[in-house]
């Protein structure tokens, strides 16, 4: 099917929503938003060639309704729909619906989001494929003898998780043979309340992996390519807070085999568009397959920094119907990229949700620096959704830069009116464990203590800090250099400070 996108709508919200209009802005297609009362002031909605209401704040009364959306496609006379991320974006009933109704889904087919979305389709279909995969059970765990054979080849601990779950849900950890009978009941019921479905199957439990990804695209024509890694290892409670890429850690070799494993997984469900391969990497470099997600991801911008490509322009070719215009060896790699997730939230108490009105709102700029976000100043963070403000990218030729960088933007960035997650990501990007690349998924939990954060000052003002420190010192040894420096010597003063401060504290 060939087919020109001349109008899209795009069936999401905030920055993503601005985010694939811009893209569609830029190829000369026009663009229809759809928003809820909450964001009838929103960006996203002024961009907009078009916008239309779908209803009340809750997602369920907006974002979700289907038949209204592909209603606005219809009477706008749209050809397409873009789901985002989150919402709609991985419903394979919306997908065909869209499709039953003449519009284009600019996603993958029902078929490959169904595959995917329940944990024991996707291992199955990947098994006939060179993709290695935990050990674990085969299919689902229907009774005790069947997960004692499964135990027998894995050992404890074991993982039980949920067919449907996926994003951490509905997994439970077991670490001695004694309590898995009762481990695997609760595991069963809570599945069925949470899911509608019980089927649960156990995998053997890696300790401490770190999450890595790889992104593919995939057009109609049976072309697959990989744009190379993630590394989301910092994350908390399953909420990813700072991606990167690459990975500081994959030799060139892993990085193609995990290339070559993720394309088998596109291949191994006709996947079309852009999707993201998740694997877990162990202490000692294996990497197995744990899930697909069938969707535009919120940390696609460091793969776009560091590829070149326009992952929203190269969806709307596919959905076209074109061929890729590329081919695997025309990718590569330039330079590190890092994202960093502004949200609302407040990281000394829990990084519970603080919603409230961007009373300043000042973004960062310069070299290497995307900001992709839904706000500006005075606007109220709502409650009714994900309370991510955006997202802060960096990009710079080494891992090293990218990191400096980023402390800049962060100390450029001026939010006030909500706690957000900028001093967060500041603590990190200054933890020895963080930039020499050696962490895992445990980061948050081993490192990171609210106090952490009364300890991290900005630029400014450790170099008031360091004058001070300096003066103090030479004051007691009785000398008035100081006084005469002025700004060099403030910069010494500064570098020599936190070269001491270690020691101090
Ligand atoms: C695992 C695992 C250890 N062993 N599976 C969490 C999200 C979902 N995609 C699967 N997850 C995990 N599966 C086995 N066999 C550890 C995790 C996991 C995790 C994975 C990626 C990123 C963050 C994580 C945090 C906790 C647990």
């Amino acid at each position: 099917m060939n087919m020109e996108i001349k109008k899209i709508v795009v069936a999401n919200r905030g920055e993503i929503a601005l985010r694939i209009m811009r893209t569609a802005r830029e190829m000369g297609i026009a663009t229809v938003a759809v928003y809820s009362d909450a964001d009838a002031h929103s960006p996203f909605v002024r961009f907009a060639d078009e916008a239309v209401r779908l209803g009340p704040a809750p997602s369920s009364q907006s974002y979700l309704l289907m038949d209204s959306i592909i209603e606005v496609a219809k009477q706008t006379a749209a050809q397409a729909i873009h789901p985002g991320y989150g919402f709609l974006s991985e419903n394979a009933h919306f997908a065909e619906k869209v499709e039953k109704e003449g519009l284009i889904f600019i996603g993958p087919t029902a078929a490959a989001i169904r595959i995917m979305g329940d944990k024991l389709s996707a291992k199955e279909a990947v098994s006939h494929f060179d993709v290695p995969l935990v050990p674990g059970s085969a299919g689902a765990i229907k009774n005790l003898a069947e997960a004692q054979e499964a135990i027998g080849r894995t050992g404890f601990p074991v993982l039980i998780k949920a067919a449907a779950g996926g994003g951490g849900k509905g997994m439970r950890i077991v670490e001695r043979a004694e309590d898995f009978e009762e481990q695997m009941n609760l595991a069963v019921s809570e599945a069925q309340s949470a899911f509608g479905d019980g089927s649960v199957f156990v995998e053997k439990y890696v300790g401490s992996p770190r999450h890595i990804e790889i992104q593919i695209l995939a057009d109609s024509h049976g072309n697959v390519v990989h744009l190379f890694e993630r590394e989301c290892s910092v994350q908390r409670r399953h909420q990813k807070v700072i991606e990167e890429a690459p990975s500081a850690i994959l030799s060139a070799e892993l990085r193609a085999e995990m290339g070559a494993a993720a394309v088998n997984v596109a291949r191994s469900c006709n996947y079309r568009g852009a999707g993201t391969v998740e694997f877990i990497f162990d202490e000692n470099h294996n990497f197995f397959f744990l899930e697909m997600n069938t969707r535009l991801q919120v940390e696609h911008p460091v793969t776009e920094c560091i590829t070149g490509m326009d992952l929203v322009r190269e969806m709307i070719y596919i959905a076209e119907g074109k061929p890729l215009s590329f081919s695997q060896e025309d990718l590569k790699i330039h330079g590190h990229s890092i994202e960093l997730r502004v949200y609302a939230e407040s990281p000394r108490n829990n990084f519970l949700p603080d919603i409230g009105t961007l009373r300043e709102y000042r973004r960062p700029d310069g070299p290497g620096v995307r900001v992709d976000d839904g706000f500006e100043e005075g606007m109220e963070v709502p409650i009714y959704y994900d309370p991510m403000i955006s997202k802060l990218v960096v990009h710079a030729q080494t891992r090293t830069a990218a990191i400096e960088r980023m402390i800049r933007a962060i100390d450029e960035y001026k939010i006030t009116g909500v706690e957000t997650t900028l001093d967060f990501g500041r603590f990190v990007f200054q933890h020895p464990a963080f930039v020499s690349g050696d962490f895992d998924t445990h980061f948050v939990k081993n490192y990171f203590q609210p106090e952490n954060l009364d300890s991290i000052l900005t630029q400014e003002e450790e170099e008031v800090a360091a004058l001070l420190a300096v003066s103090i010192l030479e004051s007691s040894k009785s000398s008035s250099r100081v006084s005469k420096g002025g700004q060099p010597q403030v910069k010494n003063a500064t570098s020599e400070w936190k070269r001491n401060r270690g020691a101090l504290s």
